[in-house]
């Protein structure tokens, strides 16, 4: 009997011990997985703190494409990368100078019906709202005449509005370039905007590059265009 008790008491050690490892485990599991997810937010902003923009890129492309359509194709190709610690949206730009067809310009964009950002349903409304994208590019971009970018938005007919048009220029040549504009019914200079565009009714917003124009050539215009983020 005492033998027995022995045993039965060694069994209840040892199924504590298994329990207590068991339990360990399951935790370090857990805190491995929120460090890991810390890292992640933080590793856009590369000081600590999380990354709130709407498209942030901190580690994947959230949906956003290359425009396949019209006369827009000069960026041919979308993805994830890493830029000076900051998750981006790399984008291959692919333009011809006075192409005249579908490359003079290109587009990187996000249908927000399908891949809103993170709380947002779309449409969404814009109207007197400020948007901003931090985007940049080198040495390929910087040309006379000026090529330039532009920060968009689409309505659910698809009826577009474009800020006004940002030279690249010399100085910008590797630096971060912070595009705003404020989205209103009306169109802005050097700007586009389609007749009856609703800034109520956002479902579509993007990044323009586009070659300048007002010089015969048909000068290739090939690099990478990063955006950090798009926010408003
Ligand atoms: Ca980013």
């Amino acid at each position: 009997m005492k033998y027995k008790l022995k045993i039965v008491s060694l069994s209840a050690v040892a199924l504590i011990f298994c329990a207590g490892l068991i339990l360990t485990s399951a935790c370090s599991r857990k805190d491995r997985v929120t460090e890991i997810g810390v890292e992640i937010e933080n590793d856009d902003n590369g000081n600590g703190t999380p990354d709130t923009h709407k498209y942030s890129f901190s580690s994947s492309i959230q949906g956003w494409e290359a425009q396949t359509g019209g006369d827009s194709q000069g960026i041919t190709g979308v993805a994830h990368a890493t830029e000076d610690g900051s998750g981006v949206l790399a984008c291959t730009v692919e333009m011809v100078r006075n192409d005249g067809g579908n490359f003079s310009k290109g587009e990187a964009w996000v249908d927000m019906q399908n891949e809103p950002p993170a709380g947002i349903t779309a449409p969404v409304d814009l109207d007197g709202v400020e948007i901003s994208a931090r985007i940049k590019v080198g040495a390929w971009a910087v040309s006379t005449p000026s090529n330039g970018v532009q920060v968009f938005v689409k309505d659910s007919l698809w009826r577009s509005w474009y800020s006004g048009w940002r030279n690249i220029e010399g100085a910008d040549e590797d630096e971060w370039i912070e595009l705003t504009a404020t989205v209103t019914d009306s169109q802005p200079a050097g700007g586009w905007m389609d007749g009856g565009f609703d800034p109520e009714d956002i479902i579509a917003v993007g990044v323009k590059i586009g070659a300048g124009t007002g010089v015969d050539d048909d000068a290739n215009i090939d690099g990478t265009m990063y955006i950090d983020y798009f926010d408003w």
